[in-house]
């Protein structure tokens, strides 16, 4: 596949690409429809307003909404102005926020109105440089100061945006990893054209007529690929929704909006087969499925295909590659496997010498070369140099190939869990147990429910004397970390595993847990 050019701004890009679909839906959301023609228009104006705003270029600005068709014409409107929207969680705690408006210095936010209140506390915190406010879909009188986002887009005339290079800062994305602060993760402009090449033209290749639906939000790598980048490179229409994925969301959007194409991670998968509410295949239009986030259990995927006569393709990604890398083909599935490496991409399998794979059925750490890797970690020197390494992309994941080629995931080589597809910190999750006052010491695993899928599970200690319940624990982590790293299981114990030396032995537990 031949690069894009030098000089290259990817709203640009998908304006020039879908200037002859101007009346066609571009967006579907929850508050209504917009055409390619409204979608290039609103991009237009949002970018004139944040320069009018005062940002410039390479500034960047802290993207914290709700998937809608403002967080599509915000992210897009940024990029065609050369401001760098960082694009963050929406299920973060204020603490978070603050930590990444001051480690990205954003000069400005933009924010759904249900998302304001926590933006403000984090605001509140001071120690961050953002002078504007704007504030998509608020329902109250909006802080002093601050701007509503239609207001703004309908004031402001269309801009023509800057002429950037494909390899310069557009966009960020935070990566957690299992110590440690999240990691501003920079990528270009060029690599969502790679992406949209190499994945969404090679491995899905979507249509102009396909209805694309994805269950991972925006915000996610995953979600941006799926929701944002792959349709609009195919002029395709897109379902976009601000609440939660859960199956009964998901079944609706799949009944009124008939969407053609679904991405969802295993844990809604398994949730959607198991509701008494799954709607026959005669009712919706699925054509294909992806999966990702963490390994597709072959059970899942077969009484899928079974039902809905869909296949689901499972692959692998990281926000540091910005997409999928390593994935099953239409047509070409093997379920419990991750199929192939996305041609464009080359994988290596490496020993424990760092040593390169060349047989079969050995384990070995994973590493990836390819045009769509992150320039670096923000402000982490040390990662950055640890993770890319020249061409090559560690992935922190373990991976076994079989003789026919075929991938298949042997668990991760740092201790991060993937629940639900998302990644949790065991040891941020024992640090935070361990401030509950009844509790001693806490090791957190991973354990593995009926269906192979990775649930987190808290071994705690009690302090001589002192009672705590499952429940109570589970509510304490909620409070003070993001909820959905709240430990799935507590077991209480008398002690936990440990070396000579006092380490938890955190294997011994993982071994009792999953035998
Ligand atoms: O979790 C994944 O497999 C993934 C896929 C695409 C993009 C980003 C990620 C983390």
């Amino acid at each position: 596949t031949a690069a894009p050019p030098a000089r290259f701004n990817f709203a640009r890009h998908l304006m020039q690409l879908n200037a002859g679909r101007t009346g066609k839906v571009a967006l579907i959301d929850d508050a209504g429809k917009l055409s390619y023609g409204q979608l290039a228009d609103q991009v237009r104006r949002f970018s004139a307003a944040l320069v009018a705003l005062g940002l410039r270029r390479e500034d960047r600005v802290l993207l914290l909404m709700h998937d809608s068709s403002d967080w599509v014409v915000s992210f897009l409107g940024a990029l065609h102005a050369g401001v760098v929207p960082v694009c963050v969680n929406t299920l973060l705690t204020a603490k978070d926020y603050a930590y990444m408006l001051a480690d990205s210095r954003s000069q400005a936010a933009i924010v759904s109105g249900a998302l304001l209140p926590t933006l403000q506390t984090a605001l509140a915190d001071g120690g961050h440089e953002a002078k504007t406010l704007i504030v998509s879909r608020g329902t109250g009188a909006l802080p002093a100061g601050a701007h509503d986002w239609a207001a703004l887009v309908a004031a402001t005339p269309p801009g023509d945006g800057a002429d950037t290079h494909g390899d310069e800062p557009a966009f960020w994305l935070y990566s957690s990893g299992s110590t440690g602060a999240p990691k501003g993760t920079v990528h270009t402009q060029a690599n969502l054209w790679w992406t949209a090449e190499l994945y969404g033209k090679g491995v899905l290749a979507l249509q102009e007529n396909d209805i694309v639906f994805s269950a991972a939000k925006l915000f996610f790598a995953y979600g941006l690929g799926n929701a944002l980048t792959f349709p609009l490179s195919a002029g395709a229409s897109v379902v976009l929704m601000a609440e939660r994925a859960t199956p009964q969301a998901c079944f609706k959007r799949f009944v009124e909006q008939r969407p053609t194409v679904f991405y969802g991670a295993p844990t809604g998968y398994g949730g959607m087969l198991a509701s008494p509410e799954l709607p026959p295949r005669d009712q919706v239009a699925l054509r294909l499925c992806s999966s990702a986030g963490e390994a597709l259990p072959r059970d899942i995927g077969e009484r899928w295909t079974t039902h809905f006569g869909c296949e689901i393709i499972d692959g692998i990604g990281s926000t540091e590659m910005l997409h999928v890398f390593l994935s099953n083909r239409p047509g070409d599935v093997r379920y419990g496997t991750t199929g192939k490496p996305v041609p464009g991409y080359a994988v290596e399998l490496r020993d424990e010498d760092g040593r390169v794979i060349d047989g079969h059925n050995q384990i070995g750490d994973l590493y990836i070369q390819g045009p769509s890797a992150a320039l670096l970690y923000w402000n982490n020197r040390a990662k950055s140099r640890d993770t890319f390494q020249g061409a090559w992309t560690k992935s922190g994941d373990k991976y076994v190939r079989d003789p026919d080629g075929y991938y298949t995931y042997a668990g991760r080589n740092d201790d991060m869990l993937k629940v639900s597809g998302i990644y949790v910190s065991p040891f941020e999750v024992e640090a935070t147990l361990v401030q509950h006052p009844a509790v001693l010491e806490a090791a957190v695993i991973g354990k593995n429910d009926d269906e192979g899928l990775t649930k987190t599970k808290a071994y705690v200690v009690l302090k001589p004397g002192q009672q705590a319940t499952e429940a109570e624990l589970q509510a304490f982590v909620k409070d003070k970390l993001a909820p959905y790293k709240y430990p799935r299981f507590v077991e209480f114990v008398a002690e936990l595993p440990k070396t000579a030396t006092g380490k938890i032995q955190r294997f011994k537990l993982r071994e009792l847990e999953n035998q």
